[in-house]
């Protein structure tokens, strides 16, 4: 790791006065849960993320779509934060920081982060399909084969309709109420940290342009290149998980 630009990362952090943290699935991957593109594993190897995480794909074999949350809800169940999810809990005991997470895990929630805005929705907010009544999951842990498997969703106790997860789909709409306090957290930031997303996926991806237009300055944590890296004042190759709790320690 450059220890210059460790070191004037750790001097914005230090100076800034209210923080704004987007994350992507890399912030959970050091917890044991593999990003986006590696959940695609079994079953669901031949398919294209994009194929799986869309309301055409649960109408049209929902038990596959079914089984595939499922088996990634029971690896969040049985995660735990790691030293990144600790160390952006601890940074805001310091001073104001707003989490902006494109994960549908609550591991941020879990290791003490309080303001946690989820541009695409939660594993554990599952509802149904047609008339949008939440569902609760019973408490025990799904045991899931590794490698999962077809799992046909409950049905909803309103309709006849059946449980979807709670997440944002491909082709749906972020929550409104989430996008604008999201946008409104970046106008009002004087740092963004984005950390482990690969700024693929839209509109999320833009909101490190919008802080740049705001001239705000921008530090990114991931182990590979991304696009953001040509907009970042400083670029920090690495992982969440051991880099966070060097910028701050906790
Ligand atoms: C919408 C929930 C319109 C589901 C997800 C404009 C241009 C181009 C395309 C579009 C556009 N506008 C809309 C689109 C289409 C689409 C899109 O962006 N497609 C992309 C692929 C081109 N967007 C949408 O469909 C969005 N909807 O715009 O609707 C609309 C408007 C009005 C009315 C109706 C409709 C909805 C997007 C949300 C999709 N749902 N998640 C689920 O989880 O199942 S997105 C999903 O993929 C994840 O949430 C994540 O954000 C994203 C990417 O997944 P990953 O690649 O795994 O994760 P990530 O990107 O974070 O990459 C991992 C990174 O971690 C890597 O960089 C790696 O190097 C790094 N890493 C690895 N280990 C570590 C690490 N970093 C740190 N530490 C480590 N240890
Ligand atoms: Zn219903």
């Amino acid at each position: 790791m450059d220890q210059t630009n460790l070191k004037k990362a750790a001097a914005l952090i230090d100076y800034a006065k209210s923080i704004a943290i987007l994350t992507g699935a890399g912030m959970s991957a050091e917890s044991g849960i593999p990003t986006f593109r590696d959940t695609l594993t079994g079953l669901w190897s031949n398919f294209d993320p994009e194929e799986l995480a869309n309301r055409r794909a649960f109408v049209q074999d929902k038990e596959l779509v079914w089984g595939w949350y499922e088996w990634r809800r029971m690896m969040v169940l049985k995660a735990e934060p790691n030293p990144g999810h600790l160390a952006i809990a601890k940074l805001a005991e310091q001073k104001p920081c707003t989490v902006i997470t494109q994960n549908v895990d609550d591991l941020h929630e879990r290791a003490g982060s309080k303001s946690v805005f989820h541009l695409h929705g939660s594993l554990h907010q599952p509802r149904c399909l047609i008339c949008g009544a939440p569902f609760v999951f019973p408490p025990e842990i799904p045991e899931e084969p590794e490698g999962g498997r077809r799992l046909p969703p409950p049905e909803c106790g309103e309709c006849d309709g059946y449980i979807r997860p709670g997440v944002v789909w491909f082709g749906e709409e972020l929550p409104q109420d989430v996008w604008h306090k999201s946008v409104k957290a970046i106008s009002q930031c004087d740092l963004l940290l984005t950390i482990g997303t690969s700024s693929l996926v839209q509109p999320a991806a833009s909101l490190p342009n919008k802080a740049k237009s705001l001239g705000k300055p921008i530090i990114v944590i991931n182990p590979s290149y991304t696009e953001h890296e040509r907009i970042a004042n400083i670029t920090l190759h690495g992982k969440a998980g051991e880099v966070l709790p060097q910028l701050i320690p906790y």
